[in-house]
């Protein structure tokens, strides 16, 4: 017997400035433990979209820490226009999500039973994830993830720059995570830029 898988359930919600995203949303089970990134290759169109693939494909292939994924994205995506990512892991003993970002992909996690929390990370509320100046594939900072305990039914939310930095104001645990997903993006979504939201209840 294997150890017990982390389980989640996930929203994603999308749209794209002109013709293919470059934002992408990445999930992958790496035995018991499931990676979830969000990813906005700089830009848009296509050589956006490319970049992000780039970077959507290491993660989905490859496991170990999340330091490690970044510097392998970063060797992956030399050439390309770069991107910025935020990397959350989530893993079942102890119940907890590891996260860490480059650039401005921001995370929150909302927790069960809180109404809303403030986007602030620096207020009262929400955890997030530490954020490094840098950009995946140009200049790759020295990161240091940071892990947080999870309580069954927290959410955790990661956006694009193409959704308002107060996206999760107002947001609540409850809900479906497709439907907390699509409502971020058409309440905050900027309609200027690629954008993406995703949203992972933490089912334990
Ligand atoms: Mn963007």
């Amino acid at each position: 017997m294997g150890p017990e898988p982390a389980v989640i359930e996930l929203g994603v919600a999308t749209s794209a400035l002109h013709g293919r995203s470059g934002d992408r949303a990445v999930v992958a089970r790496h035995g018991d433990r499931t990676l979830v990134a969000a990813i906005d290759g700089l830009g848009h169109g296509e050589a956006a979209a490319e970049a992000a693939d780039a970077a959507a494909s290491i993660l989905e292939r490859d496991g170990g820490s999340l330091d490690g994924l970044l510097r392998r994205c970063h060797e992956a995506l030399r050439g390309t226009r770069g991107a910025v990512m935020t990397l959350a892991e989530f893993a079942a003993a102890p119940s907890q999500v590891t996260w860490v970002g480059v650039g401005n992909v921001e995370g929150r996690l909302v927790p069960t039973g809180a109404d809303t929390v403030r986007a602030d990370p620096r207020g009262h509320g929400g955890a997030a994830p530490t954020l490094f100046g840098g950009v995946v594939g140009h200049n790759l900072p020295r990161v240091r993830p940071s892990s947080h305990p999870l309580h069954a039914g927290d959410v955790v939310v990661m956006a694009t720059d193409g959704v308002r930095a107060n996206f999760a104001d107002g947001v609540s645990a409850l809900g479906e995570p497709q439907a907390l997903a699509d409502r971020i993006l058409a309440d905050a979504g900027r309609g200027d830029d690629d954008a993406l939201v995703v949203v992972v209840r933490w089912l334990g």
